[in-house]
């Protein structure tokens, strides 16, 4: 534990920087929505907050109670910030569009309000991850091309090296945010007394390589060899290689994500066989997670390429995800390329 306690504004206005000012608003406004979400969760059994709508989201999930809620109070602590231009949320089919004051161009926000809301009825671990970019395009070179086919910049779909900003904040025995703001990934927990969320894990390292891979074994009939092999080859015994792993699987991105940056390993989301799809969500689930793991010497893959680097061609689009330990991922990828049998 530190000497000082820092707050996380604190840590923010610490970081300096042009961007500081409205970054330091941004993720203390999203602190703001994780307090009340966290309150919420405490009590949801006790208000009839459990359970679903009835209706279905833009992924044609049924949605929970607390997802519309959650999104609801993240929806109201962005637009009260009057600095984001665009909010890109699971729980919304079309990104939000707002207006802004920010002399420096505005903000974008993707977010997941509840990830693993599965978890939300049987008090399980869920958390809220979130993405920032800019609202307007970098200066790039060659300058994006002016011809009629030309795809015009649009602040909703933005590759993972756009993020200027990303963490999750995971509501677990202590509720938890960790963020990296472009260098290095800190922890604040929130201090139940005084309310605010103080820096609890300073500079997270994930280790290169663990002894736990996290997925939905449930799936493996649908994965393509690469991976089944893979996940086969973690469940023999060698003791030189450290196997068998340990299998651990919360179904939820964010405590399993938060488990594997702490104590090394994977985590697999992978596609089905022939598609390119998966499940989890690029631009609020994959390249937020993808940023924090390389942030903290982990890496993130769709198994053939950096999650990082993927443009989204729509808001929701779907991508497989392997993240976790650089040398876990590398080899992952090894076995999908077949260059390890
Ligand atoms: P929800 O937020 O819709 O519950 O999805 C959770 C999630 O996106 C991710 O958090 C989990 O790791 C994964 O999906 C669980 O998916 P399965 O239930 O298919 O294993």
């Amino acid at each position: 534990m530190e000497q000082e306690p820092i707050s996380l504004e604190e840590h923010l206005r610490s970081a300096g920087g042009a961007d500081a000012a409205e970054l330091t608003v941004l993720v203390t406004q999203l602190a703001v929505a994780g307090r009340i979400i966290a309150r919420e969760l405490a009590r949801a059994a006790l208000v009839g907050q459990l359970g679903t709508t009835g209706g279905t989201n833009v992924q044609g999930e049924r949605v929970k109670k607390l997802d519309v809620w959650a999104n609801d109070v993240v929806v109201r602590a962005m637009e009260d910030t009057g600095l984001v231009t665009t909010l890109v949320s699971e729980e919304m089919a079309e990104p939000l569009r707002l207006t802004t004051a920010s002399p420096r161009g505005g903000w974008v926000v993707c977010v997941d309000p509840i990830d693993g809301s599965s978890n939300l009825d049987v008090n399980g671990v869920v958390g809220t991850i979130f993405s920032i970019r800019r609202g307007q395009e970098a200066p790039r070179v060659p300058p994006r091309s002016t011809s009629p086919e030309a795809q015009p910049f649009d602040p909703a779909v933005q590759p993972g090296t756009a993020q200027v900003a990303a963490g999750y904040i995971m509501y677990g025995p202590s509720t938890l945010m960790v963020l990296t703001t472009g260098d290095g990934v800190d922890g604040f927990t929130l201090g139940p007394t005084i309310g605010e969320f103080v820096r609890s894990h300073r500079r997270m390292r994930i280790p290169a390589r663990g002894r736990t891979y996290s997925v939905n074994e449930g799936n493996s009939s649908k994965w393509e060899p690469g991976v089944r092999r893979y996940v086969e080859y973690l469940r023999g015994v060698d003791v030189a290689t450290g196997r068998p792993y340990s299998a651990r699987y919360v179904g939820s991105l964010v405590a399993d994500v938060h488990r594997t940056l702490l104590e090394g390993g994977i985590y697999l989301y992978p596609a089905d066989a022939g598609t390119s799809g998966g499940k989890l969500r690029l631009q609020y689930e994959a390249a937020p997670m993808g940023m924090l793991a390389e942030q903290a010497g982990g890496r993130a893959s769709a198994g053939r390429e950096r999650i990082m680097t993927l443009q989204p061609a729509t808001p929701h689009q779907r991508v497989p995800l392997l993240i976790g330990s650089p040398e876990d991922v590398a080899l992952a990828e090894d076995f999908i390329a077949g260059r390890h049998r």
